[in-house]
């Protein structure tokens, strides 16, 4: 009699049990795709001592990005993509690269280095977790 109630308490436990464990794995699942994405909705990056701001953009296809000079040290934009255009290594002022089509498009400073002063721009739908490597010093 002893016995059989204790399968009957064992059972209740697992039925009890188990929506909780999958409310945590639904839970979990959910936090990892609302984790705020690094990549900013701008077409514009501050070029300032000594890092991009933000590190990661996500534009569209077509949309021109535009980096602009704000510290006291040179810094420049020198793209992994030899396709692209880097900028001239300079103190202030602007530069402007459009991005045709869907990528993701590194660039580093080289004179700070790709550790130190890296960004990325996704351009699209292209998945990206957006982490960057350089965040500046
Ligand atoms: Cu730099």
């Amino acid at each position: 009699m002893s016995n059989s109630w204790q399968r009957v308490t064992t059972y209740a436990r697992l039925v009890t049990g188990l929506p909780l464990i999958l409310a945590l794995a639904v839970m979990t699942l959910a936090c990892g795709e609302e984790l705020p994405s690094p990549l900013a909705q701008t077409t514009a990056v501050g070029v300032i001592d000594n890092r991009f701001d933000p590190t990661g953009n996500r534009v569209e296809p077509g949309q021109t990005v535009t980096w602009t000079w704000s510290g006291s040290n040179q810094h420049n934009v020198t793209f992994d993509d030899a396709a692209l255009t880097n900028s001239p290594t300079q103190m202030q002022g602007t530069f402007e690269q459009a991005f045709a089509d869907d990528g993701e498009f590194t660039y580093y400073c080289t004179i700070h280095g790709r550790d130190v002063m890296s960004g990325r721009v996704v351009v699209g739908t292209v998945a990206s977790n957006g982490t960057p490597t350089g965040g500046g010093y």
